[in-house]
């Protein structure tokens, strides 16, 4: 693929954005060469500035369900702007999503919307230290809640694409209250609750991790979680961040049957803007100001086009069938991919819930982020490349997620696995068998 705009463009982006990227994990760092610059995004397609068009598995990275520019949400966006962008009060939009999420996500009570999904895991974990009156938080190695500082140990996404167990700038205080365990691991779990269970405020957990690559909960684990949590007077707070709206219409906690006490939510509810909800059991809920004492605030919290757009994409999710339709197509390309690869003798090992897959090159069961990052990064980075060069846009990084969106037809799954056909033979002939 021609990509000398993008090349010129991020000659020119690395002088004035950090990195030439406003997320470090777009950067492509990890699987080297240089981003490619977007003008444009069509259903299941997204076109670079040199006119290369791709079949998007990134998806936004979850946010686009629908796929881009999906007609009804474009509609509702040209008909609200020219009634203004943000206003900085209280609308009916959001009195209407908030009501679409409850009577979807059980668990939830009462919703306040932020404009991240940082900010939703970092005012859901502020809640749970103020309504337990206690100090630590318990996650999980290879889990990524946003960039909020008690949060960013071992964490995953852009953390474990880098191979960086923590950030600088957080102090060992922020920290020191922050407990982590192996993902899918009860025994160390409880453990560390037979230790600190009384000081626990809660524990953060993705219900299907998606920032190590997709690591499927092991049976019994969420409802392990549940239980020690409800043992020990602690909270348990799902990030659904990714899988809200993705996994069913009630999230991974509907498709799994495990009640949490608190929900963090993004991505999808936005349609594509800005946005995050954390929400819960009322008598939780109650504590954020302006009812009780925990601060939390947001400028452009709740702004209408958001709103909007998350009203209309979650009228999509509501029809018959959604989810059944994307599941076909997210098994179809798992298990050609799987047929293809082992043809080609080509290690594989995929996790997948619904149309969210994760990408291993082991021969090793990946069930938490050791086993990840136990994976060959340097397979990835060659089958990443070849996938590119035949016109599947798949995530930069070993360590996220490949998503099918309602946009991807058969076709495309098809054009998907043929590119793979190539790839996975250049994985074999080509890529580094030690890292
Ligand atoms: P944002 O602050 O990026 O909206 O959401 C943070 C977040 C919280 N919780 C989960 C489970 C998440 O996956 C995320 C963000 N996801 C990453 C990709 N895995 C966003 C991509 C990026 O950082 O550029």
């Amino acid at each position: 693929m021609k990509v000398k705009k993008s090349q010129i463009l991020y000659a020119r982006a690395t002088k004035r954005l950090v990195g030439g990227v406003n997320s470090p994990v777009r950067a492509f760092k990890a699987v080297g060469g240089i981003p490619l610059f977007i003008r444009r995004a069509h259903g299941s397609k997204i076109e670079d500035e040199d006119g290369n068009s791709y079949i998007d598995f990134v998806c936004s990275w979850g946010a686009l369900i629908l796929g881009s520019a999906f007609p009804r949400v474009t509609e509702v966006l040209c008909r609200r702007v020219p009634r203004g962008t943000a206003y900085g009060a209280p609308t009916k939009l959001e009195i209407e999503l908030a009501e679409m999420i409850i009577r979807a996500v059980r668990s939830i009570e009462k919703i306040r919307f932020v404009n991240s999904g940082t900010e939703a895991s970092m005012s859901a974990i502020r809640v749970a230290r103020a309504f337990t009156r206690r100090k630590r938080v318990l996650k999980f190695e290879g889990c990524y809640h946003g960039h909020v500082d008690p949060l960013l140990v071992r964490g995953g996404s852009g953390m474990a694409t880098f191979g960086v167990l923590d950030s600088a700038g957080v102090t060992e205080g922020t920290v020191a209250d922050t407990l982590v365990a192996p993902y899918n691991d009860l025994d160390a779990v409880t453990r560390i609750f037979e230790k600190h269970g009384e000081t626990i405020a809660a524990i953060i957990v993705e219900p299907v991790a998606a920032n190590m690559g997709v690591v499927i909960p092991a049976n019994g684990f969420l409802e392990g979680l549940r239980r020690i949590t409800a043992q020990h007077g602690s909270l348990l707070i799902f990030d659904e961040v990714i899988t809200g709206f993705r996994t069913s219409y009630g999230g991974a906690q509907s498709t799994f049957g495990v009640q949490p006490d608190l929900t963090c939510l993004g991505k999808i509810i936005g349609g594509g803007l800005p946005v995050g909800a954390y929400g819960g059991r009322s008598d939780i809920m109650d504590q954020v100001a302006p009812l009780g004492p925990v601060y939390q605030a947001g400028t452009l919290s709740g702004n209408p086009l958001a709103m909007a757009a998350g009203i209309a994409t979650l009228r999509e999710l509501e029809k018959r069938n959604f989810y059944q339709r994307l599941e076909k197509n997210a098994n179809d390309l798992q298990h050609r991919l799987a047929n293809i690869a082992e043809a080609e003798g080509c290690e594989l090992r995929m996790n997948r819930v619904g149309s969210m897959l994760g990408l291993f090159f082991t021969d090793r069961e990946v069930v938490d982020y050791a086993s990840a990052k136990s994976s060959s990064t340097g397979r990835y980075r060659v089958f990443f490349h070849s996938m590119l060069n035949h016109g599947i846009y798949l995530p930069p990084s070993a360590f996220e997620t490949v998503f099918i969106s309602a946009a991807h037809s058969s076709t495309d799954i098809k054009l998907c696995a043929n590119a793979a056909k190539v790839a996975f033979n250049s994985v074999v002939t080509k890529a580094p068998t030690v890292e």
